[in-house]
This record gives C-alpha cells, structure tokens and sequence, in this order.
C-alpha cells in the first residue's frame, strides 16, 4: 500500500478521537443500526485509494420506521420554544469547535481537501450555528394592517415537519449544517443522505450533534441514512413524509429529483451545478486578479460548484496575465493534501479522472489549445490516488459545447472579449448560473457587472473569486441551478410554512372587499 507521509498516523489519531471504526453502520434513527448481515459501501481515500471503512446500509423498513421516530421526534421538538433550540444549537456549535482538527482532517482524508480547508468546512458548520442562534430569536413575521375594524392581520411562520437533505461529497458536512442547523432552529427533523463516498463524515458528524442532544435530554433530531446507489435519493423525492427536500448534486440528477418531489407536490430547495466565470478587465488589480481567480480555480481540487471555470479576460490581457496564470498553474504544488506545499488534492474517484480527460479530450477536437497541463499523475508513493494537472485551455468559441458543462475536475477555459458587453454575453452563455466575479477597479464596470445586464448568477463578486462565500447571505443560483437558496439572509423561509392570520377581536362580522352576506 502507498506510504503518503502521515497518512496512518493521521489516520488513527482521527478515528480514535471521533470512535469510528472500520466497520461503521451507516443508519442512524436514534440508534445505530447493527451492521450484521447488511450490504455494505466501502469507504476510500482519493489522496491513495486505500481502504478506509465499509458502512452497512438500510433497506426500505429500516427507513420507514426511521421516518417514523424522526416525525416522533418533530412532536417534542417543535414545541420546545424556539430560542431554547438556539440554546440547543449553541451547544452544538461548542462541540463542533472541539471536533474542528478531528474533524477537520477527516474530510481531508476521506475527500482529499487540504487541513485547512478541512478545517474551514468545519468551520462553516459552527459559522452556521452561530447564524442560527441568533435566528432563533429573530423569526420574525409581518403585521399587515387589516382593512376591517377590530381585526388583526399578521403572519406566522411554523416548521415543515421532517426534512429531506441530500448532499453531495464536496462539501461532506458544511452544507448539511446549513440545512439542518437553519431548519432545527425552527423546528424541524432533518434525514440525511450523504454522498457514499463521504459517508465516514457524515456518521462523524451525526455522532457529534447527537451526543449534546443525548446531554440535553431532547430525542435525536439529526437522523442519517447513507446509500451506496441511488435508491434512498429516489425513496426520499418520492416520500410525502418529506414535505421539503433539500439537494445538492449535479443538474441531472437535480432534475429528476425536483421531478419527483414535485409530482407529489412537495418543495425542494435545488442547489445544483455551476459554471462559474471570472471577468479580468484592464483596469483590475492583477495581484488581486491572479490569486482571486488561481483559488477560485483551484482550491478543492476545483471541486466546488463555486470553481471558476471559466476565466473572461479582455484581450489586452492575453500577453501579460495570462502567462503568469499558466506560471502558477505550472508550479502550484499538487499531491497529498498532507503534504504542507499542496494547494491541489486528489479528485474525489477514478470516474471524475476519466471525465477529466474526457473534456479535455472534447475541448482540443472543438478546437481548444491546452497552455499547461492535461496529463493523469502518477505520484511516487500515491500510486492509488486520484492525481491530474491542472489545465488551462484557450481557443474555445465561448458557446461550445464542453465549456457548457460542468466538469468537476481543474480545468479552466480562457476566453478573451473586447467590449463589456461582450464580457457579459460569454458570461451568461451557459445554463447554469450560481457564481460570478469581476476584477476591475473602474466603478463603470463593476456596477454594469452588478446591474440587470450583468451576471446573471445568484453569487456576485467583486474582485474576488468566485468559490469562498460567506454563510451569511443566501447561498444558490439561478437558471439550470435549480432557483434555490440556502444558507444564511432570509434562506430560512424556505425551511417553513407561511400562515397568514386573520383574528376578528370586534363584535361584528365585517367581510373583505365590501362583500355582504347577511343571512338573516
Ligand atoms: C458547494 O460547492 O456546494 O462558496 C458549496 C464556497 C463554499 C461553499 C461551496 N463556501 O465555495
């Protein structure tokens, strides 16, 4: 087996201090369920492919009387006052501050981001229970003024009940928590299904946050059910035991997932692809320009719906930024996510490699010229790793094809253009439309970038990257990525139903709109 420095001793310090094991049981409905006689998904790491856990899986009873006990719970739970679940969150946040290196270095071993982006996505989950602290005294409805005399207009906002949240590997805990902190607080049940392939976080995670609420006497709240295939995805879309499922994935199985919850006429909250694009105008600060745009790129292996993949830059730039872009993709230290000089980890499988090759492969027949990289790596030590240089393309008409997908793997198209306007036609050429940045310090431009004929994205950024947001704004996209927000702002009404009320506190029955209706 490879010998990645540190990997077993990181290893073993990270299972010790979180308990897991190397048979895990993937089911949580307040109890783990017992792993014996089970079908069971193998858990490896992408920095060297070796074997890190098999965690047993539930069938369709296993998941009914899971549904079951969680909408139990929802009874108790969401008559607790709501800033008494903030009290609740709080202490879950607390822990997770304990858990950030533990934590932290177990999404870096399991998908092969860097300690400190490990880290940071721990951190995003206590940013976000902080948010939802504050959120627990802060859910707010309007008081409309009534028409009628001695009548009060107000609204109200109550929880769903249970709620689906389905994540994806690249973000293995931090968008959970945005889900489940955000709709906890307002007094929902959350079932989890995460990606197989960061399964061993999510039971990390779920051992974590259901300890404190051990502590505190309360049932579980955060239930999880891990699936090898596609099964508990298409069981949860379809199940009106789960008014509001949440889904983080591709656009395709995000279109099929938004077909079946809303054939039952449930809510979804969609966050699907990205094709982000950065726009570098003359008048940017290039030092800025080239380290927004390398991590926007780069970072997580550009595996964030957040990357940039696509750079928009004006063409007087095409003999001085660009070369220092190649440069840094040229010396960017890629490897184990262990080793202090990366900044590029492993892709998550052997499948992301292969569509790696795939769009480059597509990109040069349409046309495209690599500047750097295109190549698989074969790491001395790493041999079982999931390696590939990041590439640079240039060449490309902007309304091909492969610049159209989403392929998540570093591979970045450069575009040049002559007018804004131009700029803004390439940026909102493809269907998907969640990240956007434009570098410049012309007041012209950027507020052009920001205005209606600008992005057309959920995210805008000023001269900085695309990948990186903050919990608190709301967190999604437009066009194929799916309309839905999460996160922090006023993300939290999607995780509730609206009553508008009516009270009549007068002596007399006034209707609306001057209507009478006396029946005597
Ligand atoms: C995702 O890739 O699904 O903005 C989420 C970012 C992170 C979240 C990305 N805070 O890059």
């Amino acid at each position: 087996m490879a010998n990645v420095p540190g990997f077993h001793a990181v290893k073993d310090q990270v299972f010790a201090d979180l308990g897991l094991y190397q048979q895990l049981s993937g089911l949580y409905d307040g109890q783990w369920l017992s792993g014996e006689g089970r079908p069971r998904v193998a858990v490896h790491s992408p920095i060297n492919g070796e074997w890190l856990a098999d965690i047993a899986v539930g069938d369709e009873n296993d998941y009914d009387r899971l549904l079951e006990r969680a909408w139990s719970s929802f009874e108790e739970w969401s008559l607790v006052p709501a800033p008494k679940r903030g009290e609740v969150i709080r202490a879950i946040g607390d822990r997770l501050r304990e858990y950030v290196d533990s934590l932290g270095l177990l999404v870096t071993l399991e998908v092969g981001k860097t300690p400190v982006e490990g880290k940071g996505e721990v951190q995003e989950m206590i940013d976000i229970a902080d948010f939802a602290v504050g959120l627990s005294r802060q859910l707010y409805g309007m008081t409309i003024a009534s028409e009628r005399r001695h009548h009060r207009l107000y609204e109200q906002w109550h929880p769903h009940g249970v709620v689906g949240v389905i994540t994806a590997f690249n973000f293995p805990c931090a968008v959970w928590s945005w889900n489940a902190f955000i709709a906890s607080v307002i007094g929902n049940v959350v079932v989890w299904k995460p990606a197989p392939e960061s399964a061993l976080t999510a039971i990390a995670t779920t051992n974590v946050v259901n300890d404190v609420l051990d502590e505190h006497g309360l049932p579980p709240l955060f239930f999880l059910a891990v699936d090898g295939g596609g099964e508990m995805g298409r069981r949860m879309s379809a199940d009106r035991r789960l008014p509001l499922l949440s889904f983080t994935g591709s656009v395709g199985t995000g279109r099929e997932v938004a077909a079946r919850v809303g054939k039952r006429l449930g809510r979804s909250i969609l966050e699907l692809g990205g094709n982000n694009a950065a726009i570098v105008t003359p008048d940017a600060d290039m030092e800025i320009a080239l380290r927004g745009v390398a991590f926007g790129a780069l970072a997580t292996a550009a595996q964030r719906c957040t990357t940039t993949r696509r750079l928009i830059l004006h063409e007087s730039l095409f003999d001085s930024f660009l070369p220092r872009l190649v440069e840094a993709y040229t010396t960017v230290g890629v490897g184990s996510p262990l080793d202090p000089d990366v900044l590029v980890g492993p892709l998550i499988n052997k499948r992301a490699v292969e569509s790696y090759a795939a769009a480059i492969g597509q990109a040069e027949k349409a046309g495209g010229r690599v500047l750097v990289g295109n190549a698989r790596l074969e790491l001395a030590g790493l041999e079982g790793g999931n390696y590939v240089a990041p590439t640079l393309i240039e060449g490309l008409p902007p309304d091909s094809a492969i610049v159209a997908e989403e392929t998540f793997a570093p591979i970045l198209y450069v575009l040049g253009y002559g007018d804004l306007d131009e700029a803004f036609a390439i940026h909102n050429c493809v269907p998907q439309g969640l990240s956007s940045a434009i570098f410049s310090n012309n007041l012209r431009e950027v507020e052009a970038f920001l205005s209606v004929v600008g992005s057309d994205c959920g995210l805008a950024s000023v001269n900085t990257g695309t990948a990186g947001a903050e919990i608190g704004g709301a967190f999604g996209g437009e066009k194929d990525t799916g309309g839905g927000r999460e996160s922090g702002s006023d993300a939290w009404k999607a995780y509730a139903r609206r009553q508008t009320v009516t009270v009549n506190y007068g002596v007399e029955l006034p209707l609306a709109q001057g209507v009478t209706f006396d029946v005597n």
